[in-house]
């Protein structure tokens, strides 16, 4: 008998693999007997490229990172005037926050405390953020949540370069392309796990024409800002997750998207944010595989 699988942890993507219209790589045989195999169909489909490989990823300097703190870990001294942004290292939502952190320069300004979500602290949720989530930022004696809100207020409340586009066209634009954040996770993820085989295809059109839209420079406003800083943990993830999924290259046929993925990985606010791919890949994969248990 075959079981679907859907999980959503950290907008990961739960997914259903045809054999018939997917070239699937050795790597993705984790896929057990649990998982249904699903036809999946649409232009996606014409986007595989048998075994062809997107340009390697620059190493991640993980061993450089701040260890995480866990159950066995010293509270710390909440409250004390020091700024902290709690994030896990995993998480994209938190990811965005440490972007913006970096891009400003505020790496002596704003501590950052990585959680081991796994093995949460309890003080976590007691003492710093009652929502037990991250990302959270602790500053002027209070704690705060939510991915969008945190980048927002790191760009008004911190000096460094300014994230926030000028001019009322470029907010505007702004504004529409951070609510559409959700919807864009929520497309990719209904095309992976078979309930809209289209949909992934037609909200990476809507990425590759929002990047059209300004053209003094390949980022969402033209310049870098909130807008790429939002989006740039998620496309990282998706995109290594379809190739190595569905060997589906969201870059293929859209240039604007490739060049933007290009210079993205060419800002060191970014970079060193990034997960290692392959680590990235097997996490879903096992966390795919633990669902599949359930
Ligand atoms: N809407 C939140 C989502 C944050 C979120 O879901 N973070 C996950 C990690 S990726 C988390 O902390 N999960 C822990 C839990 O739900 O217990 C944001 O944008 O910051």
């Amino acid at each position: 008998m075959s079981v679907g699988v859907n999980i959503s942890v950290c907008a990961y993507p739960s997914f259903a693999l045809s054999t018939r219209d997917y070239s699937i790589s050795s790597s993705s045989l984790y896929l057990d007997r649990k998982i249904l195999l699903r036809p999946v169909s649409g232009r996606l489909r014409c986007k595989s490229y048998g075994k062809r490989r997107i340009e390697p990823i620059s190493a991640v300097k993980e061993s450089s990172r701040v260890p995480e703190l866990d159950s066995s870990s010293e509270p710390v001294q909440v409250f004390d005037g020091s700024t902290r942004l709690y994030i896990s290292y995993t998480c994209p939502f938190a990811q965005r926050a440490w972007i913006a952190r970096n891009y400003k320069g505020l790496q002596n300004k704003i501590e950052l405390v990585p959680i081991d979500l796994k093995n949460r602290p309890v003080w976590y949720k007691e003492k710093v953020y009652e929502a037990n989530k991250v990302p959270a930022l602790e500053h002027n004696n209070k704690v705060m949540g939510e991915s969008l809100d945190l980048i927002k207020y790191i760009d008004t409340n911190f000096e460094g370069p300014s994230l926030t586009p000028d001019g009322v066209e470029k907010q505007a634009v702004a504004d529409e392309l951070l609510s559409y954040t959700d919807s864009f996770s929520k497309a990719v993820r209904s095309t992976l796990n078979g309930s809209d085989s289209n949909a992934a295809d037609a909200t990476f059109d809507y990425m590759e024409k929002a990047l059209s839209k300004f053209n003094e420079g390949p980022f969402f406003l033209g310049q870098f800002s909130l807008v790429d800083v939002a989006y740039a943990p998620f496309i990282e993830r998706f995109r290594l997750i379809l190739r190595d999924v569905l060997n589906v290259d969201i870059t293929s046929g859209r240039p604007n998207l490739a060049l933007w993925i290009q210079e993205m990985n060419k800002i060191e606010a970014y970079t060193e944010t990034r997960q290692d791919p392959k680590e990235l890949v097997e996490r879903y994969k096992r966390r795919v595989q633990a669902e599949a248990r359930l």
